[in-house]
């Protein structure tokens, strides 16, 4: 592990070095540039966090502000050469929520599992419950020094992703989490994570609420207008949440297309990627992620590309979940 940790750190040494996160950054993926970046500097190695898509709750403008967090958007960064590096974490080159700058990607650091591949110089693609997790490894493996700042970061952005360890965790995620446990500012956390929810989220809850049809356990939610992809998973988490559900898929209607959240409780029966991922490649879309949480996108062309009108719309998505449920019992 040393010398892996040790080979990132000679690929990016000597270049003007950018650390990007996936588009519309969450906490964890806010966290892993972060202590990326803090890391890097321990050994002289400057590094710029950058990300695409915007950054629109106001529970991340709290994170940014608190830890002092630099972090720019693409839009604001003119002079990126095609020379220039850049290490991706939480996310991957080629996922769809991760747009291709100029810049080299040369390393990527994720947790997630691979949708395309790509080659890199240095590859760190290990499924764990946060990106923060493999961050905080490499401190621990190389002996670094951690700020207060950085240990509430990762340790806020592995809380979120795990939602406080009960989702997807491996023991790595535990002897993280007491690691970072001890170097936190828990009041940062607090502060942070309470009052997450915004008044115009409930729209979004009203309108889940609503269209909500349960078929087996299955909880299928259409929010009918365009929501952030941080707001349709939490109304996903919360859809989970109900006794009659163990699984849910939650999606939001875009101008161009649906954007969805996927959660299972059942991970060992009801993966939610594999399931995702056969689900809407069966009717025109893309997806995957994990076995306890997915998402994907359907564009509206694969929907009226066969004539279905806006009617059939729900019942086409719950018959291609339906049916690859049952392929992947
Ligand atoms: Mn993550």
């Amino acid at each position: 592990m040393k010398q892996q940790i040790q080979t990132l750190l000679d690929v990016v040494r000597g270049h003007k070095l950018y650390i990007q996160t996936h588009n519309f950054p969450d906490p964890d993926a806010i966290a892993s540039a972060f202590g990326l970046q803090y890391f890097f500097r321990h050994f002289g190695i400057e590094s710029s966090l950058i990300y695409d898509g915007s950054i629109d709750r106001s529970a991340l403008f709290k994170m940014i502000e608190l830890m002092g967090i630099e972090f720019t958007a693409a839009q604001q960064v003119s002079d990126m050469l095609e020379n220039d590096y850049i290490v991706t974490v939480d996310g991957q080159k080629y996922n769809t929520n991760f747009t291709d700058l100029p810049g080299d990607e040369v390393a990527c650091i994720d947790h997630h599992p691979t949708v395309i591949p790509c080659e890199y110089r240095y590859k760190d693609v290990r499924i764990a419950g946060s990106c923060s997790t493999l961050i905080t490894q490499y401190y621990m493996e190389m002996d670094v020094p951690m700020t207060t700042n950085v240990a509430t970061a990762l340790l806020y952005g592995l809380q979120v992703d795990t939602d406080n360890l009960t989702r997807g965790v491996t023991e790595l995620d535990i002897d993280v989490f007491s690691y970072l446990y001890k170097k936190a500012n828990q009041s940062i956390i607090t502060l942070i994570s309470t009052g997450t929810m915004e008044l115009t989220d409930l729209k979004a809850y009203g309108a889940a609420i609503e269209n909500i049809h349960i078929y087996k356990n299955t909880g299928y939610a259409c929010i009918p207008f365009d929501c952030p992809d941080a707001l349709i998973a939490m109304v996903s988490d919360f859809i989970l949440s109900l006794s009659e559900v163990t699984f849910c898929v939650t999606y939001s209607l875009r101008e161009n297309g649906l954007k969805f959240s996927i959660r299972s409780s059942i991970p060992n029966l009801m993966n939610a990627g594999v399931i995702t991922t056969n689900a809407l490649k069966s009717i025109g879309g893309s997806g995957g992620g994990h076995a306890t949480m997915a998402g994907g996108f359907l564009p509206i062309a694969a929907l009226e590309k066969d004539g279905i009108d806006r009617d059939h719309w729900d019942g086409i998505i719950e018959d291609a979940f339906q049916s690859h449920m049952t392929q992947t019992n």
